[in-house]
């Protein structure tokens, strides 16, 4: 801690800190909070579908159920856990002293908060959103929908805000603060799929964000774009939503991808086999996630001609995927693996994404997906996506980078115990619904009738559920196991191959007291090759100039959280307060919020050489 910093409290400095491995770790604490939430609706849905007939959810709660835990797994908990590492790992990957914007980078997260905070609130105003996560017209139209929907449109609106100014930072932090020497082609995987994502992000947000406004016109104020009474289409919404909805799934299998392939080849002793046509694939699923939104609507009507094209469309996206699978398996062929927790989920990742792929394939024949269409077989395919490949990659990813971020490893005892109940209790959840769906159970139903074969699956499936909560068990009980008794480790405990493994420990707030040299993929690897084992630094030792922390991003945030507030106002009954006074209200305090970030000025502080170099002898 510099001395302009050190007077603050403990709350004070982490509302208004700036810095990425901070903000990184508040990614990480939301995001688990939401995974948490999200969690035990899935928990309560599958008791109420463990026997026939139960009477555990009303069919309203299951509906709002649904549509909470999809829409929060992917928008607050996948997205802000990806965000974590990309915030904390990113910087540290190119051997920069943080992103290019670190006070936008502030303002991203609180925003990204204030807004699943939105979401939160619909319970106390007459219960959640019950459209489903995708919330179609007209479902999710004033005639069938409540004020839970209005906290959807809204609160997604304001937290898509938030991941959007993220994506830009991250785009602009990898294209200018890479070390001398670190080319786009030597970029850790990881760099690259967030760099991939961040455009995905920038492509994808944008038309949600006009989707949720016009939907939010149609709610509040009677506009007629998705009600067919008065002209409107309710087809739009679907490739509106779409054009969102798909790349939003590589968007977080992406980065998932580049964790396998960081984690994989420093277990395996290996060099990643095929970086380049890694990168290629990676770019080559991006493009082509964008052009197969349509595989969504092949039952909508669409015709034979467009169902064609986006089958085949679909299918390609197979080639790029294999791919990266097959490189993966070709960087542990022969390597020296070290099968401990972070290499186990990594390595199981690989079969159970191929098997979530294969069921993608069966899907993308539109003939035979009128029949999978709404059955469980979508759910079961979805869930091996995103469980079996996102969520495994993010608990290999949380394992391997802890040290890094905390100083100290997780024990591997109870990190091996985690990893073997929740694969067992992944596969008996979801792998029966594929049985469940053939067999024609329908998906978003909130009961089934009894003497139709579809007990016994059932019951399974919930009973592996019970199994995956009990593993996240575990795995808070090793988190806070491991705090007291965690094997405390020093900078580079795996002897890994990149950059974050080379700064000095515990990590100081400018990460690199020097900018290193980079001189090869794998710079730390080459230099423990042919170098020894240190970076070389690119320039002299000299006073550091860091960024002041700043409460603005905290307030502009809550300005638009109360301006979204007012706008769901228009659809309430006697508002305390006139509704435009609050929405223009919210908007204004962010609004003056910039004007003062603009005009007063703030030339960060200086940390000088002697402080450096007392830190970095230790
Ligand atoms: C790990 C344990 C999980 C369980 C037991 C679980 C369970 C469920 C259940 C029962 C449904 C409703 C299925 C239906 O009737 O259509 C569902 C839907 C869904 N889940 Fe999960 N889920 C889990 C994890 C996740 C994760 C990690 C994500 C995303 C990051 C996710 C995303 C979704 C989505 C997008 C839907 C669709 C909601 C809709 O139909 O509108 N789930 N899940
Ligand atoms: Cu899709």
């Amino acid at each position: 801690m510099s001395t302009t910093t050190k007077s603050k409290s403990v709350l004070w400095d982490w509302l208004t800190t700036v810095d990425h491995k901070k903000i990184g770790v508040m990614y990480l604490i939301a995001g688990t909070l939401f995974f948490v939430k999200a969690g035990v609706m899935a928990l309560f849905m599958r008791i109420q579908l463990m026997y026939p007939e139960m009477n555990f959810l009303s069919g309203q709660t299951f509906n709002e159920f649904i549509t909470m835990h999809g829409t929060i797994m992917l928008f607050l908990a996948a997205t802000p856990l990806l965000f974590a590492f990309m915030n904390f790992i990113v910087p540290l990957q190119i051997g920069a002293r943080d992103v290019a914007f670190p006070f936008v980078n502030a303002l991203g997260f609180w925003i990204f908060f204030f807004g699943g905070f939105l979401l939160s609130l619909s319970w106390f105003f007459g219960g959640g959103p019950d459209a489903g996560w995708t919330a179609y017209v007209p479902l999710s139209s004033r005639d069938y929908a409540g004020l839970g929907l209005d906290f959807y449109v809204l609160g997604l609106q304001v937290s898509g805000i938030g991941t959007l100014v993220s994506a830009i930072n991250f785009l602009v932090t990898i294209v200018n603060m890479r070390a001398p020497g670190m080319t786009m082609m030597r970029l850790p995987l990881f760099v690259w799929t967030t760099f991939i994502s961040s455009t995905l992000i920038l492509f994808a947000f944008t038309p949600l964000a006009a989707g949720l406004a016009l939907l939010m016109l149609d709610r509040l104020f009677e506009a007629q774009y998705f009600i067919t009474d008065m002209g409107g289409n309710v087809v739009l919404w679907q490739h509106i939503f779409w054009i969102f909805g798909h790349p939003e799934v590589y968007i977080l299998v992406l980065p998932a991808f580049g964790i396998i392939s960081e984690v994989i080849p420093a277990f395996s002793r290996k060099r990643l086999f095929g970086y380049t046509a890694m990168v290629f694939a990676t770019m080559l699923i991006a493009f082509l996630g964008f052009m197969v939104w349509a595989h969504h609507m092949f039952t909508v009507g669409m015709g034979p001609i467009a169902n064609s094209i986006f089958a085949i469309a679909t299918m390609t996206i197979a080639v790029p995927t294999g791919i990266k699978v097959f490189n993966w398996l070709f960087t542990m062929w022969g390597g020296k693996i070290t099968f401990n927790t972070a290499m186990l989920f990594a390595s199981s990742f690989v079969p159970t994404f191929v098997l979530g792929g294969v069921t993608g394939v069966m899907l993308a024949m539109a003939p035979v997906d009128h029949l999978y269409h709404d059955t469980y077989f979508v759910v079961a395919h979805f869930h091996y996506i995103i469980v079996g490949g996102i969520v495994l990659a993010l608990f290999a990813g949380v394992f391997y980078w802890y040290p890094k971020m905390f100083g100290h490893k997780l024990n591997e005892g109870l990190g091996k115990l985690f990893f073997w109940v929740f694969f067992i209790g992944f596969h008996l959840t979801f792998f029966v619904q594929h049985l469940l769906g053939l067999m024609g159970m329908p998906r978003r139903v909130y009961t089934f009738l009894g003497d139709q074969g579809l007990d016994t699956f059932n019951f399974i499936s919930t009973i592996g559920t019970f199994f995956m909560s009990a593993a996240i068990i575990i795995l808070v009980i090793n988190v806070i196991y491991s705090a007291f008794k965690g094997e405390r480790v020093g900078a580079d405990p795996w002897d890994a191959r990149t950059l974050e493994w080379a700064t000095a420990h515990p990590l100081p707030e400018y990460n690199f007291a020097q900018t290193p040299q980079v001189r090869s993929l794998d710079p730390l690897f080459y230099e423990k090759i042919h170098g020894d084992g240190k970076m070389k630094p690119a320039e002299p030792l000299q006073d550091i100039h860091m960024p002041n922390g700043s409460i603005l991003p905290f307030i502009m945030s809550v300005g638009l959280f109360i301006s979204g507030f007012g706008f769901i106002m228009f659809n309430m009954e006697n508002p305390i307060l006139p509704p435009i006074v609050v929405a223009v209200g919210g908007l204004a305090i962010t609004f003056i919020c910039m004007i003062v970030r603009s005009v007063k000025e703030d030339h960060g502080y200086h940390i000088p050489v002697e402080e450096i170099k007392a830190k970095e002898v230790n």
